[in-house]
């Protein structure tokens, strides 16, 4: 008697077998493993303004993106001298929730500070 609450799991389906002929009259059926795309990786870009103290970037670099204190000084520097800079790379949900806790962080502070996340080419 079988007492498993649910089905067993059904077999995936296998990888298309692709007839093959060769010299003789065989055919030979190759297996070719099924290849799954690695998934779209997205950085999160945080942009320059007037306003944000650079002391609160830091932090905020330091806290979401989880860098040093050095790391996360060297990347706001790069961000107010060139205007925008990467604080990460990541899977696409992921950097959507690092893009909202950045800029939940700025309202809460009081900061214009603005972060975006767009594909890695
Ligand atoms: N430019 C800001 C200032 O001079 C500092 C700053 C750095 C603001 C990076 C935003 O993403 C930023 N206070």
């Amino acid at each position: 008697m079988n007492f498993m609450a649910t089905k067993k799991p059904s077999t995936p389906p296998s990888a298309p077998v692709q007839p093959q002929r060769d010299d003789s009259d065989s055919v030979v059926l190759e297996r070719r493993p099924q290849k799954t795309a690695p998934p779209k990786m997205y950085q999160v870009v945080m942009l320059n303004d007037d306003y944000t103290p650079m002391e609160f970037v830091v932090v905020v670099i330091q806290e979401f993106f989880n860098k040093d204190r050095e790391s996360a000084t060297q990347i706001m520097l790069k961000i107010h001298l060139d205007g925008r800079g990467v604080c990460g790379v990541y899977p696409r949900d992921v950097a959507a929730t690092k893009v909202n806790q950045v800029m939940e962080a700025a309202v809460q502070a009081g900061h214009p500070l603005q972060c975006v996340s767009e594909p890695v080419e």
